[in-house]
């Protein structure tokens, strides 16, 4: 059986203890890889590869490195066929889906930040008599953890401004979607890019995860994941003040005024609800309506939930694909049950699908709209990350505010309507940390990108992660007038 090894100073290698985890196809429940099973000794060996490459990635300079992560952006497009099939085969995703974002993302994540090392500057700030400026330095080395719904997305989201603003790299993929970093890691030699800049430690989070955490040769990490997972790792990192920037779960709002453009809307918020089974953070699992316009709205998306396609994820006519694994399948039917016992009717879905054929021991999940529920019930408070959502209703402005920010997260929130006044009054009283008014996960890849409360800790993207992955020093000259 293929067997994916660590990925440590520009070579595979075997995990120390020879362990293996097995590696399952979510659509058919099928084991068809294995996925090293690291510990304390690989990640060492990481280290100790991602410390001595760091002078040389330095020394390669801004341009240096943008080169090579350009030459590694040319190369995820000129392999995403292959790509996108591994991450749909992993993952349980559409391979359309893969295909049409994540891969895409993948390319556009190191062309952007490969910019960015070219572009980043630092501040000066003159007095009367001296100047100031600030250096920013590489940190040194860095860990990556990142999650299984988007693997490969989230993966270079954080990969790439760590390598731009030249610091070496171990990451620790998700060992649940652990194909697509290794096909990614081998790029790299065919791009040219120095061994040891990009290091990959496959295994679980308490081993492996933990083992790279725990490392005082780690000086960052930068982690997206569940909240229980994040509280840990910044425990871990806090008596050593090393920096974590942490991306979280969520519990989104999605706010529907009266006034909204009601089939656009409907569409939209059936998009942001289940897109990738709804396993991604920025889902609107809340959909709060206004209640002059609730059974309409109600009654239009259940049609648009109910006829959403559940199937093979190779089949372009498959419109939700696989959850990723039985524990998560399991865990979605169990939360599922528990809107029952809190009262919520189910309107669509609340039950597993069968898919005939190769995918018959799949873990599918029919998309699945409640309502009845209190909000401050378990099944509205706590994040499912699957394809559930809850609707409620609200009477005004007031009040759609209140029950948006009821909730421990702050990641995201969308908002529908055509009063200009009211989008920016709402999107000013929201509290999360990214607001999309009629649009949902549209991303400008320089905007910060993070949430508040329960959902994390700093932001990601553009110039806020140049500035996450750099020391700040600032040297101040007295100019002797
Ligand atoms: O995530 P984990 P899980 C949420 C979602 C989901 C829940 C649990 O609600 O149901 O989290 O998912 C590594 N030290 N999100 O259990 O465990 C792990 O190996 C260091 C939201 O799969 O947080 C993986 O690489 N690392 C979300 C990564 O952390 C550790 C995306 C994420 O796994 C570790 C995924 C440890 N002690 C889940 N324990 C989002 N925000 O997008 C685990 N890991």
């Amino acid at each position: 059986m293929h067997k994916i090894d660590n990925f440590i100073d520009g070579q595979r290698q075997a995990p120390v203890s020879g362990h293996y985890l097995d590696n399952v196809e979510p659509a058919t429940g099928q084991v068809y890889s294995q996925v090293a099973s690291s510990d304390a000794d690989d990640v060492d060996r990481a280290v100790a590869a991602a410390t001595a490459a760091a002078p040389g990635w330095y020394e390669l300079g801004a341009t240096g490195r943008a080169a090579c992560m350009r030459r590694l952006a040319a190369l995820v497009t000129a392999h995403a066929d292959a790509l996108a099939q591994a991450e749909s085969k992993d993952n349980g995703k559409p391979l359309w889906l893969a295909s049409e974002v994540d891969i895409p993302r993948v390319a556009s994540n190191l062309e952007f930040f490969a910019d960015a090392a070219t572009q980043f500057a630092s501040e000066c700030h003159p007095m009367t008599h001296g100047i100031n400026y600030t250096l920013r330095e590489p940190l040194g080395v860095v860990g990556c953890i990142s999650p299984w719904n988007l693997p490969l997305y989230l993966m270079t989201w954080k990969i790439a401004p760590a390598l731009a603003a030249g610091n070496t790299v171990v990451a620790k993929p998700s060992e649940v979607t652990p194909a697509t970093a290794s096909l990614l890691a081998e790029l790299t030699v065919e791009a040219g890019w120095p061994p040891g800049v990009l290091n990959l430690v496959h295994g679980s989070g308490p081993k492996a995860g933990a083992s790279l955490v725990d490392h005082p040769g780690i000086k960052a990490v930068s982690f997206t994941g569940g909240t229980a997972t994040g509280k840990a790792i910044a425990s871990a990192m806090a008596p050593t003040f090393r920096k974590v920037s942490l991306e979280l779960g969520g519990k989104n709002p999605t706010v529907v005024f009266d006034d909204c453009d009601f089939e656009q809307t409907v569409d939209q918020v059936a998009r942001a609800a289940f897109s990738n089974q709804g396993q991604i953070c920025l889902c609107g699992s809340r959909i709060l309506v206004q209640q002059s316009i609730y059974e309409r709205f109600k009654k239009a998306l259940v049609e648009r939930v109910a006829a959403l396609r559940v199937g093979d994820p190779t089949e372009s006519t498959s419109q939700q694909g696989a959850l990723v694994s039985a524990a998560h399948r399991d865990k979605v039917l169990v939360a599922i049950d528990t809107a029952r016992a809190e009262g919520g009717q189910v309107l669509c879905g609340g039950h597993p699908v069968e898919v005939s054929g190769r995918c018959s021991e799949g873990y599918f999940v029919a998309p699945t709209l409640i309502e009845g529920l209190d909000m401050y019930c378990a099944t509205a408070q706590e994040e499912i990350f699957g394809p559930v959502a809850t609707l409620h209703a609200f009477a005004d402005e007031t009040e759609a505010v209140q029950l948006a920010n009821a909730t421990r997260y702050g990641l995201a929130a969308s908002v529908w309507s055509n009063d200009v006044h009211r989008c920016h009054r709402v999107a000013k009283n929201l509290q999360c940390g990214i607001v999309w008014v009629n649009c949902w996960m549209v991303r400008d890849l320089r905007t910060p990108f993070g949430g508040t409360k329960a959902s994390g800790l700093g932001r990601e993207g553009g110039l806020e992660a140049m500035r996450f992955f750099t020391e700040p020093k600032n040297v101040c000259i007295d100019v002797g007038l």
